[in-house]
């Protein structure tokens, strides 16, 4: 499926200052966000079904693509237009065989080895990082930096996009490490409007 990776949305419940998830996602989209990551780590299976059918109608309404992290189960209970996966979930080749050729897979990596590996197992494109620190999520990498980014981008040839700690201060200095796009999760969510900071995002970025 063809995909437009330039602002890759990353979901989060824990930092939406008072504000409804579908509310902020809502906001985000207006502000043009291209590609919504559904995540969820610590709700049930019914909660995490009945919350990817809503944002399904939602991303649906704005005609971005709707993905969902780690679940293959919930991507194709809800008929998602893919999943998101990484180093510790299903084989990557797994989880392509299960979902088919047509859905979009992708993969966490945060080195050229892991990159190749996923290009060569049927990922459609990888998410790199962290790129920069970050709270969001619990990883012992060092951050890669505009320079690990080039290294993966320069070993695959399927679309990378940034992900970690990536806001509207320092998407310039990745802007030439041979990216499709960013992914942020804070950096939107967390911010005050995040439609105004999807649209400056954006804006910065340029339309890939
Ligand atoms: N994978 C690598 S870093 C990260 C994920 C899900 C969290 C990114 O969150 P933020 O808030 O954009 O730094
Ligand atoms: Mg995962």
């Amino acid at each position: 499926m063809k995909c437009d990776y330039s602002l890759y949305l990353v979901t989060d419940r824990g930092i939406l200052k008072g504000r409804s998830l579908l509310q902020a996602v809502e906001e985000a989209l207006a502000g043009g966000v291209t590609l919504v990551q559904l995540r969820e780590k610590d709700i049930c299976s019914r909660d995490f079904y009945q919350l990817g059918l809503a944002m399904k109608e939602l991303t649906a309404r704005f005609g971005v693509p709707l993905l969902i992290n780690d679940r293959l189960d919930i991507a194709l209970a809800v008929d998602a237009d893919g999943v998101h996966i990484g180093q510790e979930d299903l084989p990557l080749a797994v989880v392509r065989r299960l979902i088919g050729p047509d859905k979009i897979v992708g993969y966490s990596v945060s080195n050229p080895t892991e990159a190749r590996y996923g290009e060569k197992n049927g990922a459609d494109y990888l998410g790199a990082g962290p790129v920069y620190v970050t709270s969001t999520k619990k990883v012992d990498i060092e951050p890669l930096g505009p320079a690990g980014l080039r290294q993966i981008t320069a070993a695959v040839s399927i679309p990378v996009v940034g992900i970690g700690g990536i806001n509207l201060n320092n998407i310039q200095k990745i802007k030439n490490s041979g990216l499709a796009g960013v992914s942020i999760v804070s950096g939107i969510l967390g911010s005050d409007d995040p439609g105004r900071t999807a649209r400056l995002i954006r804006q910065q970025w340029g339309n890939v």
